[in-house]
């Protein structure tokens, strides 16, 4: 029985059809109190949420719908290491790669925060090396290049962060990351390296993957080629792996391999030595301080009560919308340009992790998962897509983030960047009255083009200054907040079952491409001529 059948989204369906008709200007002018009571503080995080169409009723009923979920025993379980990853018969346990050393968190029997301390201990060690020029080259040289190979969750988080805190890194080291199969990523990626300065990060959970085995081969190659002898590999290649096997089997000293768990999943798998390239850039102090962000929202998650709890208010507001509004998409805008890169990975934060119509008892969903996930940063969006946001027949709910202080102040830069933060979800939430255009005096057949309907709502989050500590607040919070929803629509949210199909017909029709003849591709006949077209057109090699 789906999550709809029950007395909560019952509730919130007629409590729906009252609050669809009400306008958030007018909720605002009936209910002073209503920032203050649409709001909540953790550490210096703030959320408000005022500006959502949402009455302190349709909170209620909303957190009854997620204790009809058995939200509160479903993030027990997590933090508690059950094996809630049923598909791939796995715990789930990214919340202990930030969990203090002093803590315990038993699998199997054994503890895991002992063994993450370690793994961050030898990074560390590693990184600290790196940076002061310790590690040396095949020649001799100090390491100028660092470049992260891997794809997916092996590369989003690390490149994401490695952007959001670009002015903590030491600016001596070239940090880069290859993941696409397309050579062009590896040839830019390189252009103009000279080898013996450069470090390739291989990072792949399974080592598997067929992109990022690619690009290593081709590293490998490009290495050689110019430093010639084969033990040049082991001072210039390190993995970040949980297949030993084949990692040494490519030829990485096993000396050089940072381990993880099969416990953590590729897109929440930042703090786990996938954050290497991150740390070299950052320091391990850094690094160690975005743990504790981390570390404090999940503590907030797993201990506060569901209606002063960010990440399940977030995720509740989500459902409103996706589920009773029929909003199709979530954008996510933040108004700091280190943070561009945090649309994207959340993009894959969530669609990976909820986009899914199969429930965990394998029947077909009821109800709409997880929504597109979708981004830029401010301003930069505003003179792109904003028009439809402000105009457009689609309701687009948004998540606007923004610091009181900038890693730059220069001249009054700061104070137009939040001007138009600020102005950005006031609009959006009131609106311009056709009334208050008439009364300007506005030509009468320009007064529809001109009036903005308003009533489009957004949270607001802000923080004092976009630091290690605050990014891992941040990033928890969306994690957490997937979680949340991923539980009330009973998905499995920790497996990507969806992504599996065109892999393996990519290795199918690879073959083919190599044979130079797809007469024999078990394909249909769009793709077959597709394919004829590109074996009579691609060059040989
Ligand atoms: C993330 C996914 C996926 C994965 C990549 C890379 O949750 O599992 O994006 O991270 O496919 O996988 P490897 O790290 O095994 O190369």
């Amino acid at each position: 029985m789906g999550i709809e059948t029950g007395v909560a989204w019952r509730e919130l369906r007629a409590h729906f059809e009252h609050v669809a008709e009400l306008q958030l200007s007018q909720m605002f002018a009936d209910d002073p109190q209503r920032a203050e009571v649409f709001s909540l503080e953790e550490q210096g995080l703030f959320l408000d949420y005022a500006k959502n169409r949402i009455t302190r009723e349709s909170i209620d009923l909303l957190i009854k719908l997620a204790n009809e979920a058995e939200l509160p025993a479903a993030i027990s379980d997590m933090f508690a290491g059950k094996k809630i990853n049923k598909t791939e018969g796995r715990a789930v346990l990214h919340t202990a790669l930030r969990a203090p050393k002093s803590s315990r968190i038993e699998l199997d029997g054994v503890d895991v925060v002992s063994q993450v301390h370690a793994v961050l201990d030898n990074m560390a060690e590693f990184s600290e090396a790196v940076r002061s020029g310790q590690w040396l080259g095949f020649t001799g040289k100090p390491v100028r290049n660092v470049i992260n190979i891997g794809i997916g969750g092996s590369d989003l988080g690390p490149s994401m962060a490695c952007e959001a805190l670009r002015t903590y890194s030491q600016r001596n080291l070239n940090i880069q990351f290859v993941s696409n199969v397309d050579a062009s990523d590896f040839a830019e990626a390189v252009q103009g390296l000279n080898a013996d300065e450069t470090l390739f990060i291989v990072c792949s959970k399974t080592f598997t993957t067929d992109e990022t085995l690619t690009n290593a081969r081709t590293a490998r190659a490009w290495l050689l080629d110019q430093l010639v002898d084969g033990d040049a590999v082991a001072k210039h290649f390190v993995a970040v792996s949980t297949n030993t096997d084949e990692v040494q089997a490519f030829g990485i000293d096993p000396q050089n391999i940072f381990g993880f768990w099969d416990w953590v999943g590729g897109r929440y798998s930042l703090c786990s030595s996938v954050g290497l390239a991150l740390m070299v850039s950052v320091g391990s102090t850094n690094f160690r301080a975005m743990l504790s962000g981390f570390h404090a929202m999940d503590e907030h998650f797993r201990t506060a009560p569901l209606e002063k709890n960010m990440p399940v208010l977030l995720a509740l507001l989500g459902i409103w919308y996706n589920n009773f509004f029929a909003a199709e998409t979530h954008a996510i805008l933040p108004y700091d340009h280190y943070l561009k890169l945090f649309p994207a990975y959340f993009q894959q934060g969530d669609m990976e992790s909820n986009g899914k119509y199969i429930d965990k008892s394998g029947a077909a969903v009821t109800v709409q998962t997880g929504p597109i996930v979708w981004g830029q940063a401010g301003t930069n969006g505003q003179h792109a897509f904003y028009q439809l946001l402000h105009q457009g027949t689609k309701l687009v709910p948004a998540d606007f983030i923004g610091f009181a202080q900038s890693h730059n102040p220069i001249a009054d830069h700061h104070d137009k960047l939040m001007a138009n933060f600020f102005a950005q979800t006031q609009a959006l939430a009131f609106g311009k009255s056709s009334q208050a255009l008439a009364d300007e005096g506005v030509d009468e057949a320009l007064v529809p083009h001109k009036t903005f309907v308003g009533n489009r709502p957004t949270n607001t989050l802000m923080a004092e200054k976009l630091t290690p500590f605050v990014l891992g607040q941040l990033i928890a919070l969306y994690e957490h907040k997937i979680f949340t929803q991923g539980v009330i629509w009973n998905v499995f949210s920790f497996d990507q079952w969806g992504v599996e199909l065109g892999k393996s017909l990519a290795v199918e029709i690879f073959q083919q491409l190599e044979s130079g003849d797809a007469s024999k591709a078990k394909v249909d006949a769009s793709t077959a001529q597709l394919m004829d077209r590109y074996l009579s057109t691609r060059k040989s090699r």
